[in-house]
């Protein structure tokens, strides 16, 4: 049944995609983490609230661009949290942006233990979709008309980790996290593009470590749980590789609100273990 679902976040991908130009514009709102929201971000919310929340299997629809869970009329199988385009100040730029889609069989906020899929798109030179679900992850390239082809049935984290890449800015990093990222920096190369899809994404192909690590101006960092850090946590693990918020797994943090933000931490299992040493 989840099946419909990544169906339905495939067949809109090539439509999200196909909006973006002329969307590169910042709307009068703000998002309820108080961030300004493109016209690219309502347009892409709106499309995955259509069309999955019309799924019979769908009880409730969350996104990063709306203060409330949405209820179904009817169904209530699963419980999505989406982020409609992760990394959308990008699109000004032009370079890489993603739709994660977090399915949860129960109401939100809810842990990670309760997901029973988890997706992003990556809208690069190539539009793809990764899959965790039943064991595994799954790579598939999606085409204009919301296709989609297997490209690799068992993505894995590669042994020898090649790249890294942390957000916030380094004089707000906490002491510990800058002293383990300058021994990080020594070891792998430097990749950071501000959309975390695509730098997870790397992560996943090249092997290495992601993080929006706490900060002195934001003990939680930016990303939230709900939507990023359980979803990236569990398609990373999935892989092979290992997920933190600094002291235990992405997937066993207490779920308090819908938008709350946690530290993300993800990567190969050595490098996320040396972080939680460093960070004790
Ligand atoms: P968004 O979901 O509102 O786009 O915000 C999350 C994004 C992440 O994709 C990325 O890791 C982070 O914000 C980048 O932040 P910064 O621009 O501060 O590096
Ligand atoms: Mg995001």
């Amino acid at each position: 049944m989840v099946e419909r679902v990544l169906e339905a976040v495939a067949a809109v991908a090539p439509e999200v995609r196909a909006g973006l130009p002329g969307r590169r514009v910042y709307d009068a709102d703000e998002n309820p983490s108080g961030e300004k929201q493109l016209a690219a971000d309502v347009y892409a919310d709106q499309l995955f609230e259509e069309r999955l929340l019309a799924l019979n299997a769908v009880g409730s629809y969350a996104s990063e661009e709306r203060e409330s869970v949405i209820e179904a009329d009817e169904g209530d199988t699963y419980h999505l949290a989406v982020d409609p385009l992760d990394g959308s100040s990008n699109l000004k730029s032009n370079n890489a942006m993603g739709t994660i889609v977090a399915v949860y069989d129960e109401p939100l906020p809810a842990r990670g233990e309760h997901l029973v899929a988890s997706a992003f798109v990556l809208y690069g030179p190539i539009t793809t979709m990764t899959v965790a679900h039943d064991g595994t992850v799954t790579e598939y390239v999606v085409d204009e008309s919301g296709d989609r082809t297997v490209v690799d049935d068992d993505v894995t984290l590669p042994d020898d980790p090649v790249v890294y890449g942390f957000g916030g800015r380094v004089p707000d990093w906490l002491d510990d996290f800058e002293a383990y990222a300058r021994e990080i920096e020594q070891e792998l190369k430097l990749r950071y593009g501000g959309a975390m899809i695509a730098d997870v994404n790397q992560v996943l192909e090249y092997g290495g470590v992601f993080a929006y690590p706490a900060l002195d101006s934001a003990p939680n960092g930016k990303l939230r749980l709900q939507f990023e850090g359980n979803p990236i946590g569990h398609i990373v693990e999935t892989a092979g590789g290992a997920s933190s918020d600094g002291a235990r797994s992405l997937l066993d943090v207490e779920p308090t609100e819908l938008h709350q933000r946690v530290p993300v931490h993800i990567g190969n299992t050595s490098l996320v273990e040396r972080l939680e040493d460093a960070l004790e």
